[in-house]
């Protein structure tokens, strides 16, 4: 079933055929057959589940299907047939299975029994439930402060789930919960928060109704959000102006066959979607803005001095902000050659973009990983916020800023209280609600948990989902430290990475995925979750579960709680678990904007959780929308040597995340093979390398470590100069620990200094093929 390795130039449109043929393959692979695919049927329903995969917002949850290949390849991965039993594990030693790909792992199939690793045989062997929770309260209790024990999620867990387990962490006396928003959009919360007073986006998804100009800076929907296409493929057919910034000519960002047209399935045509798409050089984006803000200064003086009408909105600026004459002085001083040389674009295509955006009544201006994970990330983040505001883009339809958030509830476990830096006031309100006191101590977040792994300050570490051991910068220095941990705990589907590199003492923990049907005392129970937009709606699975032993996260996190606190526990854990409409009832309580939580979830489409910023209510610290301005144009620091380039890492269109469904990248033309580097022809030849050729890669750094990833082969792709790109999470080790935006603390994954040097197995081999 492995794919052969080439590469070969896909010539198709985004979506379309390709897409649907995918989807019938996926399914097929995981034992599900495509006709009848209720399950699919029922995703993104009033009555169904929301779907596992991304944080697009659907239309309303309402009644439409939309087709989404990567949706469907998130839930065939879910709702797979095969299964990882206890017999799996007696037949293969944990040192066996480390030897294994991260896509073998994965492929075993659901988890089905709580295993516990073994040491006498190198092997994980099942244990009850119970034993599972002792194990674990004998560790906590014994640690010498609750502050040696780190709490990890990932943004898949429900509210609810989210909610119990910051609950219990804060009773048990930690307040250490890194999370995988902590490596995602971090710089969205901590950067718009100081700009527009919320640090979520602030547009609807009918707002893309009303723009007539939308841009994406470094986000790729066509594989990360495809649903966002329909929105895109609409705004272009209706003559909105889409401009994309990427590195990469993404397929989906160009043109798109929409597979619920009917029209452009039958006759093969498709709809362009940017037009244009500039290739920003990697960390070029804030210099890709100061020059289009620049642009609109230097228009804006013009119209002053014809005593035409201005170029900026005036009142908006004057009565909504404040430093936005500290944002003009310092573009004044910007000059247009670095602006050219930071940004790779020239002068003419950014004054181009700035006409288009002052022509635009309404503009969004959408966002991803390509802004968030640099060393300057939320700074860079908060030049968005200002193009946004130099207009008056924020607080009216049609226009407002848009993070593209990554796991399907990474916004809501923020929100329900999973952050290392609680408020005060909702610390009060658990207080008032439960009757104990919750630490006000800020806790660990990813990095410095991972930093206390080094240390030896961390010994317990569980990880509510996720692969954290591969997901992280660094990581052959960091799984070492996991090791010398005293205990690793992972609520989990699916045997990864993480699982195998264990702490002396380790538990998997199995749990229901969000197709499945959850019944706890009370009867069938319904999760909640939050996307991108903030609208919040429930979701209750249809499959049975994967095995009669799991259980739900509420209800994983309740029995760890309940053996970890015994009778010291002020919270009602098991009348929590019976019925999550009493966990809602908790939420409602410290978080106020969760109002009459119940009865608003049982309307289809659930409701919007209020953002001030929508409103043009400022909850700043000044009570204005504040400009900010970037010193100087590098997002991300340079170390050593000249001929070095800028490394991206970045997803294919076959991966979620850690978890890989194929080997291959469609739309980028590769098959079969993730161990490649993207390189342009002239970075190549100036480096006596050819297409095909093996090379190691060399991160650039200045802490005496050598980082080093072997055996990559070049593809000569079209990038701009000075970059290359590979693939997370293979080129994670490039990536050091050091590195990362010291505001929002988010590692910069984006922007890797690295050195080629050919490598010391050059075999040329393998089909090639030059991209166009
Ligand atoms: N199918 C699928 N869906 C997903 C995920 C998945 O892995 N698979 N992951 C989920 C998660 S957790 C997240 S956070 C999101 C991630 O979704 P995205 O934000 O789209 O993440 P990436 O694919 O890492 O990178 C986005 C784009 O940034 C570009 N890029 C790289 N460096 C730069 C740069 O310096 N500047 C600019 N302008 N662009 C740059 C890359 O070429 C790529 O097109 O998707 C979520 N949805
Ligand atoms: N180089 C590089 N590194 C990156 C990034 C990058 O762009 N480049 N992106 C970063 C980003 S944006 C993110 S969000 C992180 C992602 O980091 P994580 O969220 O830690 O990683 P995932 O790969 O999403 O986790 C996959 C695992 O989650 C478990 N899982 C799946 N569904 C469920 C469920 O319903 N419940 C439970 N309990 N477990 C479940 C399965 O066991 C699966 O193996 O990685 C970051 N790392
Ligand atoms: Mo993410």
């Amino acid at each position: 079933m492995a794919e052969r390795k080439s590469i070969r130039v896909y010539r198709e449109p985004a979506g379309g055929w390709g897409a649907l043929k995918a989807t019938g393959k996926a399914l097929a692979e995981q034992g599900i057959p495509v006709f009848g695919a209720r399950t699919l049927l029922r995703m993104n329903q009033p009555e169904g589940f929301d779907c596992p995969g991304c944080a697009w917002p659907d239309p309303k949850h309402t009644s439409s299907f939309e087709f989404c290949e990567n949706g469907a390849k998130a839930v065939a991965w879910e709702a797979t047939s095969a299964r990882c039993t206890p017999e799996f594990f007696a037949n293969h030693t944990v040192t066996e299975l480390s030897a294994w790909e991260d896509f073998d792992l994965e492929m075993v199939g659901r988890l089905t029994h709580p295993m516990m690793y073994d040491a006498a045989s190198d092997r994980y062997v099942s244990i009850s439930w119970d034993n599972a929770f002792a194990l674990i309260a004998a560790h906590l209790n014994a640690l010498d402060s609750p502050n040696q024990a780190d709490f990890y999620t990932s943004g898949r867990a429900s509210n609810e789930a989210a909610f119990l387990y910051q609950l219990f962490a804060r009773e048990y006396g930690s307040g250490n919960f890194p999370d995988c928003s902590n490596m995602c959009h971090e710089a969205t919360s901590v950067g718009l928060p100081e700009s527009i007073g919320v640090g979520k986006g602030t547009v609807l998804l009918e707002d893309f109704d009303h723009a007539d100009a939308i841009f994406i800076f470094g986000q790729n929907p066509g594989t990360n959000s495809p649903r966002m296409m329909t929105s895109l493929h609409d705004a272009a057919r209706r003559g909105a102006r889409i401009i994309s910034f990427n590195p990469f000519r993404e397929r989906a960002l160009e043109r798109f066959q929409a597979p619920q047209n009917p029209i452009e399935m039958v006759t093969l045509t498709w709809t362009a979607i940017s037009n244009p798409l500039y290739q920003v050089r990697v960390g070029g984006d804030v210099a890709a803005l100061k020059g289009i803000m620049k642009a609109i200064v230097e228009a804006d003086d013009d119209a002053i001095a014809n005593n035409q009408p201005r170029k900026i909105d005036v009142d908006f600026i004057q009565a909504h902000t404040l430093g936005f004459e500290a944002l003009v002085d310092d573009l004044r001083k910007t000059g247009w050659d670095a602006i050219e040389h930071n940004s790779g674009l020239r002068r003419s295509d950014l004054t181009a973009v700035a006409n288009v955006y002052m022509e635009a009544k309404n503009v969004i201006l959408v966002y991803g990983m390509g802004v968030t994970q640099h060393h300057r990330g939320t700074e860079n983040v908060q030049q968005m916020a200002n193009l946004a505001l130099m207009r008056g883009n924020i607080g009216r339809p049609g226009a407002g800023v848009c993070p593209v958030r990554g796991h399907s509830n990474v916004q809501g476990n923020r929100t329900v209280g999973i952050t290392e830096k609680p408020a005060q006031e909702w610390l009060d309100r658990i207080e008032q609600t439960f009757g104990f006191k919750p630490s006000p101590q800020h806790g660990r977040d990813v990095v410095a948990t991972l930093e206390a792994m080094l240390s030896g300050d961390c010994k317990v570490f569980i990880a509510l989902g996720g692969n954290f051991a591969t997901a992280i910068p660094d990581w052959p220095r960091l799984q070492k430290a996991m090791r010398n941990l005293a205990l690793t705990v992972h609520i989990a589907t699916k045997l990864n990475r993480s699982h195998l590199v264990h702490a002396k003492e380790a538990l998997i923990l199995p749990c229901l995925g969000r197709t499945e049907v959850d019944i706890q005392e009370t009867g069938p129970q319904s999760i909640t979750v939050e996307d991108s937009m903030s609208m919040v709606h429930a979701s209750a699975g249809i499959n049975d579960p994967a095995s009669e032993h799991l259980m739900s996260e509420p209800a994983i996190v309740a029995g760890i709680a309940r053996a970890t606190l015994g009778d010291k526990t002020t919270v009602p854990w098991e009348a929590l678990v019976a019925d999550y409409d009493s966990i809602r009832d908790a939420i409602e309580k410290v978080f106020p904007q969760f109002e009459a939580y119940n009865a608003r979830i049982r309307v289809p489409g659930g409701f919007h959780l209020r953002s001030t910023a929508r409103e043009r209510i400022w909850a700043t610290a000044t009570g204005k929308a504040n400009f900010a301005v970037f010193e100087g144009l590098d997002e991300d620091p340079w170390h050593g040597e000249d001929d070095g380039l800028w490394l991206t890492t970045m997803r294919s269109h076959d991966q979620y995340n850690t978890t890989l469904y194929s080997l291959s990248d469609r739309y980028r033309g590769v098959f079969g093979q993730r161990d490649v580097v993207f390189v342009n022809a002239q970075e190549i030849a100036k480096r006596n390398l050819h297409p095909g050729d093996l090379v190691d890669l060399v991160s650039l750094s200045n802490d005496g470590i050598e980082r080093v990833v072997r055996n990559l082969k070049v593809i000569e792709y079209q990038l701009p100069d000075g970059c290359c790109g590979a693939y997370y999470p293979e080129a994670n080790p490039l990536v050091p620990l050091y590195a990362y935006d010291k505001r929002s603390r988010t590692p910069s994954y984006k922007s890797v200094p690295v050195r080629i040097a050919k490598s010391a197995r050059n075999i040329v081999s393998g089909a090639w093929a030059p991209q166009s």
